[in-house]
């Protein structure tokens, strides 16, 4: 434990620390097959068309992230690391019947998803499922796109520990194709010695974010998946990490940002790379190109947290190059494109003059160990009271030298402006990065009334107090 909090504190002269197999009896390693693109959903038990229901239930597990060492304290929903894609589409209802297999009280939050406040599995806005309870929780698909559940209780410790899912729901017009592969990003700190994960940081870890040492594509490291020369992938990303930002790039290969956070573009948005914060999502396509053995990989590109000037001495145990998330293999057999009709039927039409109901205030004080939003840390904050079903404005104002990825529960929003400039991705989000002494502006319609939280998805600072709830009436 102090070796390896040590080595976090020395400078980045080190590289790449993904750290060596360990023996050990105890450890029944294998290496990862490749696969084929695509993915199984979650058995669906309800034979009415109108109705997804599943199990899940969380509960201690046991895995091993690809470094061939079994994680004796990892946690999973039904055995799985990732939890089981819950696929679904827009007006269907899904209930999920959730057993907290876990000794202390947790919750599932449906992160981005428009659902009725007592479902939202954030602290306040209901009892939370004791230790070896069950909770039904029920509501319907109102929103298109790739969303994810997680803990709401416990957060940065239980997802450090493998506790997320993916939640596919489908709109009725959206592009079909074989190769649609859901991502969970994420990365680890194990412990340099057990290779075990590494015990809760300090505060002063905290205050930085919590940056692993070994990055995995949906619970692994290694992961290998076999493509088409000539398909359409579509690659849904979300980074289910605690603090890093994952800055990625396809070896070779041109990506197209085809949605974000909630949902469908009304076009494609070429891009270079794709900078995905704490949360975020994204659905990017790709029309595989190469011969069949050729190897390309998910490439991810240091992202620093903190301002360059004010920080030069932040630390990541990744290095300070690029790292490999994933692998594409091109198979034998070639594949056909497919064209991307996007939905439209769902786009904001805001006009940038909506008036700003509220400016949140992002701030932190290293030395004191505080961080906060208007100058509060949770849980002792006043309420933000806003009217609702109307569109209105808010504004993000991050007087702080790190980047704070700011999620709102309940209700989505769009992006107008990141410093006075339009992003270069529009559509519904629920989650936006505001950069060190930098300010958004958003819109909203408003249209979920109740109780609802908003946090620094940094998920040490949330635990530090950067939240929140404001109430829309
Ligand atoms: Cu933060």
């Amino acid at each position: 434990m102090l070796l390896s909090v040590l080595a976090l504190l020395l400078p980045a002269c080190t590289g790449n620390k993904v750290p060596d197999p360990v023996e050990d009896d105890t450890a029944a390693p294998l290496p990862l097959p490749t696969e084929r693109c695509g993915f199984t959903p979650a058995t669906d038990l309800d034979p009415a068309d109108d109705v997804v229901a599943i199990e899940l239930e969380q509960a201690p597990f046991q895995w091993d992230p690809g470094t061939g060492t079994l994680l004796t304290d990892g946690l999973a929903y039904n055995g799985e690391i990732p939890g089981p894609v819950i696929e679904v589409e827009v007006g269907q209802t899904l209930r999920t019947d959730f057993t907290n297999g876990l000794d202390y009280d947790s919750t599932v939050h449906w992160h981005g998803l428009r659902v009725p406040e007592e479902m939202d599995g954030a602290i306040r806005m209901m009892d939370m499922v004791p230790a070896g309870g069950t909770f039904a929780y029920e509501f319907t698909i109102q929103d298109a796109g790739f969303y994810w559940y997680h803990p709401h209780m416990a957060t940065e410790q239980d997802l450090e520990r493998g506790l997320y899912g993916r939640i596919v729901a489908r709109h009725p017009d959206e592009p079909r194709v074989d190769c649609d592969l859901p991502v969970v990003l994420d990365d680890i700190l194990l412990d340099e010695d057990t290779q075990q994960i590494a015990p809760k940081d300090t505060d002063h870890m905290q205050l930085m974010g919590r940056l692993g040492n070994l990055l995995m594509a949906n619970g692994r490291s290694d992961r290998r998946v076999e493509v088409k020369a000539g398909e359409t992938m579509l690659l849904r990303l979300v980074n289910a990490a605690n603090a890093r930002y994952f800055n990625l790039t396809l070896e070779g290969q041109a990506m197209r940002v085809v949605a974000s956070d909630g949902g469908w573009l009304g076009e494609e948005v070429p891009v270079d790379n794709l900078v995905l914060g704490p949360g975020e999502r994204a659905i990017v396509a790709v029309d595989w190109t190469g011969a069949p053995g050729d190897e390309l990989r998910l490439m991810n590109a240091r992202f620093r947290l903190h301002d360059d000037d004010a920080h030069m001495s932040e630390y990541d145990p990744m290095g300070e190059g690029e790292n490999p998330v994933m692998t594409f293999v091109i198979g034998d057999e070639a594949g056909t494109p497919t064209p991307m009709t996007l939905p439209t039927d769902d786009l904001p039409a805001f006009t940038g003059d909506e008036p700003v109901a509220h400016t949140w205030v992002l701030d932190e004080e290293m030395k004191a160990g505080i961080v906060t939003i208007d100058g509060y840390s949770y849980p002792d904050v006043p309420p933000v009271m806003v009217m609702g079903d109307m569109p209105t404005g808010f504004v993000v104002q991050n007087d702080s030298e790190m980047h704070h990825p700011f999620h709102l529960h309940g209700n989505r929003f769009q992006v107008l402006t990141v410093d006075g400039v339009a992003p270069a991705v529009g559509g519904w989000k629920d989650t936006i990065d505001v950069p060190p002494f930098g300010t958004v502006e958003l819109a909203s319609q408003l249209d979920n009334p109740g109780e609802w939280m908003f946090h620094c998805h940094i998920l040490e600072h949330a635990e530090l107090g950067m939240a929140g709830f404001f109430m829309v009436e």
